[in-house]
């Protein structure tokens, strides 16, 4: 039987401050809770929506090191411009706060405290690299060495990124501290170990027979590593930054990141609300629920619930939404490869447009498998579906009205059989779409809420009130009505999901009040109203705009490219008397022409001190043949002749190859006769 909550509070995921955040973390996580929450708020039920920033962590201190700055500096200016991103996208937070306030401090502090004080911790000593020079523990990124797999020298001591295999620091051939570049010795380390085994016939009930009705990729990600078995995890780091362990001989060791963030949730309530907050969490008439990304599944499934289960008093996620990844043009958002369309970029190229952004992601949301933000996708479902659908239709329905009844809501006659069923159509709109969103399906909710605007469209189109005006201007008022009775029951189901376009429509129909359950009324506005003026909710995006986003993305990838590229391996040794039989020469170009039909090759006239002679290249890609007359190049002058297009080429001119394959041609730094060895 389905539980009765009396309020809902929201979680979502807290984002590490340590760099500004992308459409994947909207998508993926804060426009679903936003639509959520503000359904719920409709509805007039108790609901609060919980977010902050994720300040704490191994990163964040990199970062900091690299800049030359305190990491409480980094944290500073990546939580403004994040919380700064989110109101800008209407995410409707009860409140965003930050992992670095005294009061998450003194929370997590304190939680730690009380498992301690009960006994559930496990104690260890293990061997940990150790700086002498810098005279710190390191943490795993901190160490960089040579993959045991791939052969990689610029491997972390927790991965390696060029073959992708997840190491161990000790894995790692010739470790190096990041920090002196000394080599790190072994030394032996206290931590504190949360038995997550000891919890997994716990959490095998709860979540395995207790919540089958979790999306299926969270279920399963938690089905598997329970079935793999659970085993103690750390829960404290050696490290400066962070939350420091509150028990004696614990100097210099902090709460593990993921052992203090999601304790955020309850810190940020409880600043909040400092007088109510533990009926929040502590009440079993309130459900919680966990908005994340998929990647977060183990930790607010498992370690999360454990820790909670530990404390005693605490209820637990009633539902995890997780979603799946967003890519961007086909390829994974990746942070350091600046492969993401950024939210403060976005409002800077799309000002005012915060609507089609949210509207996109959720026509795409990667609720059941990763889903790809495509730029083309972006224009089409703005021009096609908000402006051609929605935004027409608003747009006919005021202007009509304006024009023929001086913007005022006319008296609805006599409804024809046709009004009737399209009535029945859009009543039945709320029951649909309340059953996708109690059900956290936001897009298909928000693709029904798109047909009641294709229902009024229809419903113009059909009717064509404009044709009667001469004629029967009763049954132009009839249908104009209903048209704005649909309108403004648009402005309802679209207050979740487009927040100020929601907003921008009440005011133009002088509505007073939304809630959701006047959804599916045909008497939301009163005969007579008077009407806001008339305003766009959507304009067309034009090709041009989008190119130019397209064409950034090309430039970030052609960066990428040449960042990633790394030279090639040295070939085997030779001796010195192989080198000795090449013979290399510099020569002047006294001739360079185009190979007819072949679009790679240029043919050469060489002056080579010798008479001269023809050489063929393949460099007519990267020069006019113009340009290279009058240079001098050097070439391969013993190599034997070989016939190309019938040309007999004798030698090779020498290019270096460039990252992106582009071929360079090798000249003397200085002026020298033609036949010169190259020695
Ligand atoms: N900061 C990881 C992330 O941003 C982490 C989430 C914490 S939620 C308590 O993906
Ligand atoms: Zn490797």
């Amino acid at each position: 039987m389905e539980k009765k909550f009396k309020r809902t509070l929201v979680t979502t995921a807290l984002p590490y401050a340590n760099g500004p955040v992308h459409i994947g973390h909207l998508a993926g996580v804060y426009v679903p809770a936003d639509i959520y929450a503000r359904y719920l708020r409709l509805k007039g039920e108790e609901v609060l929506l919980i977010g902050g920033s994720d300040e704490h962590g191994v990163p964040i201190t990199i970062k900091a090191r690299k800049e030359g700055v305190t990491p409480q500096d980094i944290v500073d200016r990546y939580h403004t411009i994040i919380k700064d991103s989110f109101e800008e996208f209407g995410i409707s937070f009860d409140i965003y706060s930050r992992t670095s306030s005294k009061i998450h401090h003194e929370m997590a502090s304190d939680f730690f405290r009380k498992l301690y004080d009960k006994g559930e911790f496990i104690e260890k000593v293990s061997q940990q690299y150790y700086d002498e020079e810098a005279q710190q523990f390191l943490a795993d990124r901190y160490i960089t060495g040579t993959c045991p797999h791939c052969h990689n020298e610029r491997a972390y001591g927790d991965q390696c990124e060029a073959c992708g295999t997840s190491l161990n620091a000790t894995d790692l051939i010739n470790p190096k501290s990041a920090i002196s570049g000394s080599q790190p010795v072994l030394r032996d380390t206290k931590h504190w170990y949360l038995p997550l085994d000891k919890w997994e016939p716990f959490l095998r009930e709860w979540i395995l027979e207790g919540h089958k009705e979790w999306r299926s990729n969270v279920y399963g990600q938690c089905k598997s590593w329970i079935d793999m078995g659970l085993q103690p995890r750390a829960v404290s780091r050696d490290l400066d930054w962070g939350v420091p362990v509150p028990v004696e001989g614990a100097d210099g060791k902090v709460l593990y990141v993921w052992f203090d963030a999601p304790i955020g949730y309850i810190s940020n309530t409880k600043e909040l609300l400092p007088d109510s907050w533990e009926k929040w969490w502590k009440d079993p008439e309130t459900k919680m629920l966990h908005f994340i990304g998929k990647d977060n599944i183990v930790f607010h499934c498992i370690v999360f619930p454990a820790m909670l289960k530990a404390e005693g008093s605490y209820n637990l996620p009633e539902n995890v939404p997780a979603n799946e990844f967003l890519n961007l043009e086909g390829d994974k958002i990746s942070t350091s490869r600046n492969w993401a369309v950024w939210l403060h970029e976005y409002l800077r190229d799309f000002p005012g447009k915060q609507d089609v952004l949210r509207y996109v992601l959720t026509a795409n949301a990667p609720e059941t498998k990763d889903n790809d933000f495509t730029w083309r996708d972006f224009q089409a479902r703005n021009n096609n579906e908000l402006v051609a659908i929605l935004g027409n239709f608003i747009n006919r329905s005021l202007v009509l009205t304006h024009k023929y009844f001086g913007g005022k809501v006319p008296a609805a006659g006599e409804l024809s059989e046709y009004d009737r069923a399209t009535l029945a159509e859009f009543t039945d709109v709320k029951s649909t779409v309340e059953g996708y969103l109690d059900n956290y399906r936001f897009r298909d909710a928000q693709r029904e809420a798109m047909n009641l605007a294709r229902i009024g469209n229809k419903y113009l189109a059909d009717t064509e009130p404009w044709k009667l005006a001469k004629t029967d201007m009763d049954r132009v008022a009839t249908i104009l009505n209903l048209a704005l009775q649909i309108s403004a029951n648009l402005a309802i189901a679209f207050e979740p999901f487009l927040p100020f376009s929601a907003a921008k429509l009440r005011r133009m129909l002088n509505m007073s009040e939304c809630r959701w359950e006047q959804l599916g009324s045909s008497n939301l506005l009163a005969e007579g109203t008077e009407l806001g003026a008339t305003e766009l909710l959507f304009e067309k995006i034009e090709d041009a705009t989008i190119d130019a986003q397209m064409l950034k993305l090309e430039e970030i990838k052609k960066a990428n490219q040449l960042n990633e590229h790394k030279a090639a391996p040295i070939r085997d040794n030779i001796e010195f008397d192989d080198f000795m039989k090449l013979d290399i020469r510099v020569g002047k170009v006294l001739e360079c022409t185009k190979v007819p039909k072949a679009d790679k090759l240029l043919q050469f006239r060489i002056d080579d001190g010798l008479g001269g002679r023809t050489i063929v290249s393949g460099i007519a890609k990267y020069y006019n043949p113009e340009e290279l007359v009058g240079k001098n190049v050097c070439f391969v002058a013993n190599l034997a002749p070989r016939k190309l297009r019938g040309i007999e080429s004798q030698g090779m001119i020498l290019s270096a190859e460039d990252a992106d394959g582009r071929l360079v041609v090798i000249t003397p730094a200085d002026e020298v006769k033609p036949g010169s060895e190259v020695k």
